[in-house]
């Protein structure tokens, strides 16, 4: 099992390297990270984007950039497009969201005829430490899936199970996350909970130990679980937190780094490759664990 991000990290270096192809890359962040994860031995990046506007703030940054790993396409749409067709063409094992609107990168990664799309939802998942230190858990989906319906829950939480399972967490515990552990009719995300544990109860989601409803206290807490009376193989013990919509899940991922100080790292799974997909709040420590759990992803795929 990998226990924490530095586990994680070693475990990449000793694979080698991966080839990242970055969309819409003129970008102070962007390049950055380019720099610290070519650096640490972990990637090297094919740089798609506006080419003059890379070396000027490559420049400024003092950053040291190969002229042939830009290809330049200042269009940040284009660049998205011409990203995802490194990735189809073999010349890329991973794909970046730069510089660019979450919405237009997606699109490109979703396009039916040229995309990156498998049979399944994409969907993305933040991988943190535990509270207790003992292992990572994983927060889905946070950023990519708006209100998914309860198929698109299910698809979701799958997704982050196949994670789970290759960071060699076996068996994980998923709780289904609301705002109360009760069934209540007013609200619909405590009856889809409640189905898709009984789903997994009876094999139709496979390789989870599966419940909800769950608040975030009986979820995380022993103390709380017992408190509130809750007998469950996964209350108090959770490894995946599966948040009811993007909203919950934005505030939680974004709560990590701003309240909590946490590292964090986050990955779309689903595509044909990982697609490492930060957002500007993210910090540039969690955009380097992101390339390297998607690297960690891609090996073990
Ligand atoms: N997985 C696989 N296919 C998908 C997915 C998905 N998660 N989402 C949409 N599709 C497919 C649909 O089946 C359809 O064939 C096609 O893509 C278009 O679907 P639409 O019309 O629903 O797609 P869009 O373009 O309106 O929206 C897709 C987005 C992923 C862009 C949208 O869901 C979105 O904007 N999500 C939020 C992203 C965001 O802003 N995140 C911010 C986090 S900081």
């Amino acid at each position: 099992m990998i226990r924490d991000f530095e586990e994680l990290e070693l475990s990449v270096k000793s694979m080698g390297c991966r080839k990242i192809a970055i969309a819409a890359a003129a970008d102070e962040d962007v390049l950055k990270v380019k720099d610290q994860v070519e650096k640490a031995g972990l990637a090297v990046c094919i740089l798609v984007g506006d080419k003059a506007k890379i070396l000027e703030i490559a420049k400024t940054l003092n950053i040291e950039i190969n002229i042939d790993s830009i290809i330049d396409i200042p269009d940040t749409v284009e660049a998205a497009k011409k990203a995802v067709s490194l990735v189809r063409l073999g010349e890329a094992d991973l794909i970046m969201k730069g510089h660019l609107q979450t919405g237009d990168f997606l699109r490109a990664v979703l396009d039916k005829e040229v995309g990156l799309r498998t049979n399944r939802l994409l969907s993305q998942v933040t991988v943190c430490q535990k509270p207790d230190g003992d292992g990572l858990m994983l927060i889905t989906d946070c950023a990519m899936n708006i209100a998914p319906d309860i198929n698109g829950k299910k698809m979701i939480l799958e997704n982050a199970v196949e994670l789970a399972l290759k960071l060699d967490i076996q068996k994980p515990k998923v709780a289904l996350l609301c705002a109360v552990e009760m069934v209540n009719l007013d609200m619909p995300d405590t009856t889809d909970a409640a189905i898709l544990s009984k789903m997994a109860e009876r094999g139709q989601i496979k390789n989870a130990q599966v419940d909800g409803p769950l608040a975030l206290d009986n979820a995380m807490s022993l103390i709380s679980a017992a408190h509130k009376g809750i007998d469950s193989p996964v209350a108090g013990r959770a490894d995946i937190l599966v948040v009811p919509n993007i909203n919950v899940g934005n505030a939680l991922h974004k709560s990590l780094l701003f309240f909590a100080g946490k590292s964090i790292a986050s990955v779309v799974m689903g595509a044909k490759v990982p697609i490492i997909m930060t957002s500007r709040a993210d910090s540039p420590e969690t955009k380097y664990l992101s390339v390297a759990l998607s690297g960690y992803i891609a090996k073990n795929s």
